[in-house]
């Protein structure tokens, strides 16, 4: 696809910042006959018609609704996009993206990608007779080598779950754009707060609001922002016609959620430093992976690309399996458990937990041991957490 025009002046509303957008833009009074200040939850599944077929703007709440209008709006607003649309979860925005391809049609997704996406990809969007490629996006040659002349996706997740590899967003623009390909950059990780994927070039850019968009690990729920038209006019009707919508309540949680996204992702940013920066001393550690780190591989693509760091840090303990079992079950105020991105501080193990699916061999030629734990560093005091790690990693090691 080619690059998008930049939304024109003026369509970023009268607030120019990040904070103001997340607060007001699609949250004015003025819209309520009653001036609600916070947009209520609109439940009703119904809206009365003039006469049939003459609507005021909402006619069914799959197809439309109030409360996921104000969504929409404002994460249209944080991430410089003309339009957004919310679905009910990260993999369903991923389901309804693929419908825009057609049998027959090629898709190449980054290696190192959520364990969900590769298994949807991998057995479901390949028995429905697409194509599917797993590669390396973040060395450009091996993406442009892929494509053929079926290719119509371009997937990428930049910093890569759960490798944390950062991909160059213009650089793969570049390379897609010469074809008429859309690609779309899952944008979870680092949010719309320290990444603004349409910017770089990217067609679709999209999030599991079920993390750091949300916050709260509250909700599950998907959103995808476009600048183009067309892609919009296309997956708003395939919100319609799939039916994988959010509920009203759901998106009034992440509409609360995003007022304080960027407050959040500052501390995220300064927690995930700190345990990136503790851990990368410690005699018990292997090797920690944190895009914010001077140590990470692609740490300038980093700071040329994006404005901070999410509290995603992955790193290998020294030992085995049981090692890593030991860390994670004696971990006190980090829960062992899935997902991330909300402001309480989780750990995992993806071998054994998110990237569990995804086969054997990919995962040991990614590097996705037995040892790699992932952290997702919340809000806690970070004197607690260091302790907790600290703690973790004596009964682990004693
Ligand atoms: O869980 P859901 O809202 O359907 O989103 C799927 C998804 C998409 N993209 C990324 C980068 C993700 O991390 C996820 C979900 N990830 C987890 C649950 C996890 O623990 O990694």
């Amino acid at each position: 696809m080619q690059k998008q025009e930049a939304p024109e002046k003026g369509f970023r509303p009268h607030f120019p910042h990040f904070a103001t957008q997340a607060i007001h833009v699609g949250q004015e009074p003025e819209q309520w006959s009653s001036q609600a200040v916070v947009p209520p939850v609109s439940l009703s599944t119904t809206f009365k018609q003039k006469a049939p077929g003459q609507h005021s703007g909402f006619e069914y709440s799959r197809s439309g609704n109030p409360t996921r209008n104000c969504l929409e709006k404002a994460v249209a607003a944080l991430d410089g996009a003309k339009y957004c649309l919310a679905f009910a979860s990260g993999l369903a925005a991923t389901l309804n993206i693929t419908h825009l391809l057609k049998p027959g049609d090629h898709i190449i997704c980054v290696d190192d990608v959520y364990g969900g996406t590769n298994r949807y990809f991998r057995r479901v969007a390949s028995e429905m007779g697409l194509k599917v490629s797993f590669v390396d996006c973040s060395k450009l040659k091996l993406l442009d080598a892929a494509i053929t002349p079926e290719t119509k996706l371009v997937w990428i997740e930049t910093p890569t779950n759960p490798l944390l590899k950062i991909i160059d967003i213009e650089g793969c623009a570049q390379v897609v754009h010469n074809h008429e390909i859309i690609l779309v950059v899952d944008n979870t990780f680092m949010s719309a707060y320290f990444q603004r994927p349409l910017d770089l070039g990217a067609d679709i850019c999209m999030y599991s609001a079920s993390k750091y968009m949300n916050g709260h690990s509250d909700v599950v729920m998907g959103l995808v922002s476009t600048n183009s038209e067309n892609l919009y006019k296309k997956l708003s009707f395939l919100q319609n016609a799939l039916g994988a919508i959010p509920s009203p309540f759901d998106c009034y949680l992440c509409l609360r959620g995003l007022k304080t996204l960027q407050i959040r992702m500052k501390k995220h940013f300064e927690n995930g430093m700190a345990v990136a920066r503790f851990l990368e001393v410690d005699p018990r550690v292997e090797e920690v992976i944190y895009a914010g780190l001077p140590s990470h591989p692609q740490y300038e693509l980093m700071q040329r690309q994006c404005t901070g760091c999410p509290g995603m840090v992955t790193f290998y303990i020294k030992g085995e399996l049981a090692h890593a079992e030991a860390f994670l079950k004696n971990l006190k105020i980090f829960t062992l458990a899935e997902s991330l991105g909300g402001y309480e501080s989780l750990a995992e193990l993806p071998a054994l937990m998110t990237h569990a699916s995804v086969p054997k061999e990919d995962r040991e030629e990614l590097g996705i041991s037995d040892t790699l734990i992932r952290l997702s560093v919340g809000l806690e005091d970070i004197e607690d957490l260091l302790e907790d790690l600290d703690q973790a990693l004596k009964a682990a090691h004693p």
